[in-house]
């Protein structure tokens, strides 16, 4: 089982679109092991979106990410990075493909609505910038023998 960071961003929960974005990805069969709304400080998406500093768009993402509050969890489940950024879909939401979050919700590379972790490094990285491992739940469904062969 892997482990990934998934953001419902700001504007994901300004726009009502919380429960949606949770719906898709429970009913693909990922397990939610942890979440909670914070509001994320200017230090912590710093960190968080490090590796795109200098990029043009930095200073933009980290306002953005910032200026309101997310919802952010661990998802786990057979390849959860993968299936995850999949179920997302592009970061361009222009590109993404239809039946994805980012396609069928949003426009905009500046407004694409959800993150999450693009590789096991990342998530590895990301998950312990959020979440303490005590925070983070062991559990399982009856119904994990129905999503899993
Ligand atoms: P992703 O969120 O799909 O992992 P990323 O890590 O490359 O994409 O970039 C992080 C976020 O930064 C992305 O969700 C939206 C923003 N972003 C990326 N490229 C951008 C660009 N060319 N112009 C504006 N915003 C961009
Ligand atoms: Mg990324």
């Amino acid at each position: 089982m892997e482990r990934t960071l998934v953001i419902i961003k700001p504007d994901g929960v300004q726009r009502g679109l919380i429960g949606p974005i949770i719906t898709r990805l429970e009913r693909r069969g990922l397990k939610i092991i942890t979440m909670k709304m914070i509001q994320m400080d200017y230090d912590l998406a710093k960190r968080h979106y490090a590796i795109h500093e200098g990029k043009p768009f930095y200073e933009k993402l980290l306002e953005y990410i910032t200026s309101a509050p997310v919802v952010v969890m661990v998802v786990e489940g057979k390849e959860a990075i993968e299936v995850v950024r999949r179920t997302m879909g592009a970061t361009n939401p222009m590109e993404a493909a239809p039946g994805t979050i980012r396609a069928d919700y949003s426009l905009e590379i500046g407004r694409n609505l959800v993150h999450g972790s693009d590789g096991a490094e990342t998530a590895a990285f990301e998950i312990p910038l959020f979440f303490n491992e005590d925070e983070i739940l062991s559990y399982s469904r009856d119904t994990d023998r129905w999503i899993f062969e």
